[in-house]
């Protein structure tokens, strides 16, 4: 099996509860990926997403080998039939083949380019390696999604949720950059297959794709959006609709998330994946505040990266 997106998951709720119960003894798996190896292909920056899968494949006993492939790798090719005359030095055919020689998992970063939409949205890079590759692949964020994150913010949402319905909303705050939709994509997906009363606030221009928006009530009103809130997670993204997609249109610091808002909430949890900009995204009141899950949730990653590496190792064993 692969780990590419929530179509994966048999069972989220299971998921959820077997990394809670991974958290609780993270070693007691160490002999099921004794004398395998995973690689950790980085086509992107990261901190979270390097060390934390890097942790969770050592508590399964696993061997890791990590690449800066952007940085570090040759050019990629995707195209089918192309004359390799430019920049471009090997065929993701080659690579992916190559690589699988080399160990038992393939885990990949890369993200969205904002050159094609098609291209981002057909998910060229994860897609090309899954078609070429004789080994299960790990998604570490795609073009389009950021399916351990997602699994991470439902664990951490479970282990803090005191209602059996909360209220989750995910917000939209500005940022200098263009970013990709990925981690808000996934966030949407996992929260309307879990049993939340989820709310997306944006401003215009800011829709998601509906595939991902499902049946979460969106509205351009964040102080609205926030009213008895028991979660808030927050992100930036670009925007999705062809005209301006992958631009900034939008700076507006009104969308910034402050102590002032956060008190429309039910004492609600303030959310965000990290890495953040502090004082464009969140206040320092908020981020440092004790309502604030963003370190536990970073810590969340090893748990997320170790349930979906045991059911890729135990998928490979049978
Ligand atoms: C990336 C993004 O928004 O997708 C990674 C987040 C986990 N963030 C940045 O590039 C700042
Ligand atoms: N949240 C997350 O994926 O962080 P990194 O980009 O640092 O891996």
């Amino acid at each position: 099996m692969n780990y590419f997106d929530i179509n994966d998951i048999n069972n989220l709720s299971e998921w959820i509860d077997e990394a809670i119960t991974l958290k609780k003894a993270p070693l007691s798996q160490k002999s099921l990926g004794k004398d395998k190896t995973i690689c950790l292909l980085f086509f992107n920056n990261s901190l979270r997403t390097r060390l934390s899968t890097q942790k969770a494949a050592m508590n399964l006993g696993m061997n890791v080998m990590v690449m800066n492939f952007g940085a570090e790798g040759w050019q990629l090719e995707y195209g089918d039939g192309e004359i390799m005359d430019q920049g471009k030095s090997e065929h993701v055919i080659e690579a992916a083949q190559v690589v699988s020689q080399y160990c038992d998992i393939i885990a990949i970063r890369a993200f969205a380019k904002f050159e094609n939409k098609k291209d981002d949205y057909q998910e060229q890079v994860l897609s090309a390696f899954i078609k070429y590759a004789s080994v299960p692949i790990l998604n570490m964020e795609s073009a389009i999604g950021h399916p351990l994150q997602a699994l991470t913010d439902m664990i951490t949402i479970a282990e803090h949720h005191k209602k059996s319905k909360p209220k989750v909303v995910l917000s939209w705050a500005p940022h200098p950059k263009s970013l990709p939709q990925a981690v808000a994509n996934s966030f949407a997906q996992y929260a309307n297959a879990s049993d939340f009363d989820f709310v997306i606030t944006h401003p215009e221009g800011y829709e998601l794709d509906p595939q991902f928006v499902g049946k979460a009530t969106v509205t351009n009103n964040q102080e609205e959006a926030f009213k008895d809130a028991d979660f808030i997670y927050v992100k930036n993204w670009s925007p999705f609709a062809d005209a301006n997609y992958g631009k900034v249109i939008n700076t507006d610091s009104s969308w910034k998330i402050t102590a002032k808002k956060m008190a429309l909430t039910n004492n609600g949890k303030f959310m965000h994946c990290l890495p953040v900009r502090r004082n464009v995204i969140v206040d320092d009141a908020v981020i440092d505040s004790e309502n604030s899950l963003v370190i536990q949730q970073a810590n969340n990653r090893t748990y997320a990266a170790q349930v979906a590496i045991k059911k890729i190792l135990e998928s490979i064993n049978n």
